[in-house]
């Protein structure tokens, strides 16, 4: 048996940051090599997504992942014992035959993906190398490895702060060149911030990913905080420090009525009104990025989009694509958007994840990797944002160790490139 021959898989149940269950799992390899993943979880999910198990019935209201654990440990573990965990793709292959779906309702993305993870991280421990460099050795990337900005989720909305604002996330984007410098820049805005509000007679509470989640009149007030908050912070709003927003249009969605309804806002848009204001936002704020600006089936919204609204700017699927390479071709060959959220638990497991990001980078589509709102102390998503080039990483707000982790762990690759 080689050293790097699966010695045992072990899942377990643990908490995520917003306090429901989620799977850990442990991998330890005959070398002795050993790591442990924790998969994350959304709230403001799209209705294409790989399923997440939940056990249903009273323990944790519903919330418990036993099964899953339970699919990990009597199902793929035996399965995958003495096998070589150097063969990620072949081992994310066995999974997905195993499990037989096509949506992983089987064992359960969550199952799939704490196994996929963590036989990444054991064999980046096995190989004495920071997971980025291993992932690399594993997978042939497109890109060359880069730090990516960061978008930041300073003002929380929607799904993840009670509809405190009708648009999920308003973030800032820190331009310079170094992640030390981006993220110092980020936190200092995020206090002056803090002090605007206050002065306003706001709440300073934050959200589900560390964003304050005032009750504001509506998204241009946001987006004008924002940019009093940059220059106050002694930064040039555009330049230095630049705009985004995840609007999380599916969630406002009224299928029926074919409209998207504001509700904190009280008024509702049809798809052309909503391109209307998504313009007026471009002309008066520093924007570079929007994401799911249309419902997760609105493929005609997000196909006119684009030539309005896509020549500056990233249109980012992240309901609409899934991380999903069925649904991310389409929208590659109509057009429908030139940006793509990617999110490991949307599809289930690392390789499949890594097709996603690939087939959007041939494609010239700008990647952008992602936590979710419900997250783990685990910062893969940080290497793998490194690893595979990507122009962004969304991972939340500056405050709250969920978060706050990911940027830590930028900053701690930054020294690994420079080889410190
Ligand atoms: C999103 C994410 C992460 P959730 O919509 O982009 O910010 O939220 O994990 O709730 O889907
Ligand atoms: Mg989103």
């Amino acid at each position: 048996m080689s050293t790097t021959a699966i010695k045992s898989i072990v899942a377990r149940e643990v908490l995520d940051s917003r306090g429901n269950p989620t799977v850990a799992c442990r991998v330890t390899l005959k070398s002795g090599a050993t790591a442990e993943a924790m998969v994350p979880s959304g709230a403001s999910t799209g209705a294409h997504e790989a399923i997440e198990l939940r056990d249903g019935g009273n323990r944790y209201r519903g919330k418990g992942v036993l099964k899953a654990v339970k699919n990990v440990n009597n199902i793929i573990a035996p399965e995958l014992k003495g096998m070589d965990a150097t063969k990620q793709r072949a081992l994310d292959g066995l999974m997905i035959q195993m499990d037989g779906t096509k949506n992983k309702s089987k064992f359960g993305a969550n199952a799939i993906l704490s196994v996929s993870l963590a036989l990444a991280q054991a064999v980046a421990v096995h190989r004495r190398m920071p997971l980025w460099k291993s992932l690399r050795k594993t997978y042939s990337f497109s890109h060359k490895p880069s730090l990516p900005v960061p978008t930041m989720n300073v003002l929380n909305g929607g799904e993840h702060a009670g509809w405190s604002l009708d648009v999920q996330e308003c973030m800032i984007v820190p331009q310079m060149k170094k992640m030390t410098d981006r993220i110092r820049a980020g936190a200092e805005t995020f206090h002056v911030l803090a002090k605007l509000l206050k002065a306003k007679g706001y709440a300073t509470t934050v959200g589900d990913e560390g964003g304050f989640a005032p009750k504001l009149k509506n998204v241009e007030e946001a987006f004008e905080l924002l940019v009093q908050a940059i220059r106050e912070a002694g930064y040039q709003p555009g330049k230095d420090i630049a705009l985004a927003s995840d609007v999380a249009s599916t969630e406002m969605y009224d299928a029926n009525k074919q409209i998207y309804n504001f509700r904190t806002e009280g008024k509702s848009f049809t798809a052309a009104e909503l391109l209307k204001r998504y313009q007026e936002w471009q002309k008066k704020y520093p924007i570079v990025s929007l994401e799911d600006i249309f419902a997760e089936d609105d493929w005609e919204g997000w196909k006119k989009s684009v030539p309005v609204l896509g020549k500056k700017c990233a249109l980012v699927g992240d309901d609409f694509f899934v991380t999903n390479v069925e649904r991310l071709s389409r929208g590659i060959k109509e057009k429908a958007a030139n940006a793509i959220l990617i999110k490991l638990n949307q599809i289930g497991s690392l390789t499949e994840t890594v097709a996603a990001i690939e087939m959007a980078h041939k494609a010239g589509f700008a990647v952008s990797v992602s936590h979710r709102s419900g997250e783990t102390a685990d910062t893969t998503i940080a290497d793998l944002a490194v690893a595979s080039g990507a122009a962004y990483i969304k991972t939340g707000s500056l405050s709250r160790s969920d978060r706050v982790e990911k940027y830590n762990r930028l900053l701690a690759i930054e020294m690994e490139m420079a080889g410190k």
